[in-house]
């Protein structure tokens, strides 16, 4: 007996057999929709593109946490971007009182984030100095570098990040140029060679670099995301060194501090954690702002320690806790990992006015130390979100 003859006998089979079938067939075209909707193959024409052929644009970086000017979806193929940093060594007042020598890429802790396209190539002109052209002004208080530096890019592919081809001393310079193959925001830092490592990383030598996907962000749909705004929150754990009478102690050059500075370091509890280089940076210096509807983004980097990212207020409402856009965002998180030498990411539209607060959810870190940074937005209240239904009153 077929199941022909089967539905002759018993009609009812034969539907219940057709509905079957179906079901099972949309279902899996469903689930491959799904996964072919999500996961972008890779396009043969961009990923073979030749570097030869590349248009050849100049991208002026700028202090964190703003971006450079950049289109969030690639036009055409391929670019080879050209950026700059030079490396100085400065003294800083990261808190009242506390002074540290950096190491600052662009004269900025952290370090400018660049911005491209997966399978764009990046030219990196790395100076340790500074040199005309530079775009900024040092610190009053800044001498020449005494020391050596390169950088390791996280996102470049090839020994050492690049270390070992970046390596120069005070007065020199060299080009870096290296394709982004992954897609996501990944962290860049000094990396001279043993204990210089942590020691120019902790000092701020570290930055973040971000590699869009060349369709942009998408959400756990598939979806476009495209943000109003993006910000770059680099996040620095210091370890001071104290004179024997309790203050803290100050050195004459980035040299001179690192014998006192190796010790505090090796007992591995910063003194000071902050966001964007000093206390304050984010909460005072710089003014933070966005407005109900808009869509921010939020990169956060931590070269050395791990992070928890909070958004007093509000949610991830699509993250990426490592921080790359080729893996599907997780929804409506409330506080996520940021893993040392690593970053993560995240998009938040606002629907109330207020102060947010976005912070290192280790409490003690953000309000003890000062992990913090605050968004002011802009907007009409909504009742239906939250409302105050009872003012306070005495109780009975
Ligand atoms: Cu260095």
């Amino acid at each position: 007996m077929n199941w022909l003859q089967l539905g002759i006998r018993n009609p009812g089979n034969v539907l219940g057999f057709i509905l079957g079938v179906i079901c099972l067939v949309m279902g899996s075209a469903i689930a491959a929709a799904d996964e072919m909707g999500w996961k972008m193959p890779p396009d043969p024409e961009i990923v073979n593109f030749q570097r030869a052929d590349a248009e050849v644009v100049t991208q002026k970086l700028v202090a964190p946490p703003f971006l450079p000017a950049h289109e969030q979806v690639a036009d055409g193929p391929p670019k080879l971007v050209k950026i700059r940093m030079d490396i100085v060594e400065r003294e800083s007042e990261i808190a009242p009182g506390v002074f540290v020598w950096q190491m600052a890429f662009n004269n900025s802790v952290p370090g400018p984030m660049p911005v491209v396209h997966q399978y764009d190539w990046v030219e990196l002109t790395l100076i340790n100095g500074t040199s005309k052209g530079a775009g900024f002004t040092l610190n009053a208080n800044s001498s020449p570098n005494v020391m050596l530096h390169n950088v390791d890019f996280h996102a470049s592919t090839g020994a050492m990040g690049g270390g070992n081809l970046t390596k120069i001393l005070p007065g020199q310079k060299v080009v870096l140029t290296w394709r982004a193959m992954k897609s996501g925001v990944f962290v860049y830092h000094c990396a001279p060679g043993g204990v210089m490592v942590p020691y120019h990383v902790v000092t701020g030598g570290n930055g973040a670099l971000l590699v869009l996907p060349r369709e942009g962000l998408r959400d756990g749909y598939g979806d476009p995301i495209r943000y109003d705004r993006a910000f770059y929150i680099g996040e620095q754990d210091y370890y001071v060194p104290k004179n024997p009478d309790g203050t803290w102690k100050r050195s004459n050059n980035f040299a001179d501090q690192m014998g006192d500075m190796l010790k505090v370091m090796d007992g591995l509890v910063p003194t000071h954690v902050v966001f964007n280089g000093k206390t304050g940076a984010l909460t005072a210096d710089i003014r933070l702002e966005a407005k109900v509807g808009e869509t921010v983004l939020l990169l956060h980097s931590q070269a050395n320690y791990p992070s928890w990212p909070h958004l007093i207020g509000g949610h991830g409402d699509w993250v990426w806790p490592y921080g790359k856009f080729n893996n599907r965002p997780d929804e409506g998180l409330e506080s996520w990992n940021v893993v040392p030498g690593g970053t993560a990411a995240a998009v938040h539209t606002f629907h109330q006015p207020g102060l947010y607060a976005y912070l290192n959810h280790n409490l003690i870190m953000a309000f003890v130390k000062d992990a913090k940074a605050y968004i002011h937005v802009e907007g009409e209240w909504n009742d239906e979100l939250m409302e105050q239904t009872t003012p306070p009153t005495a109780i009975e």
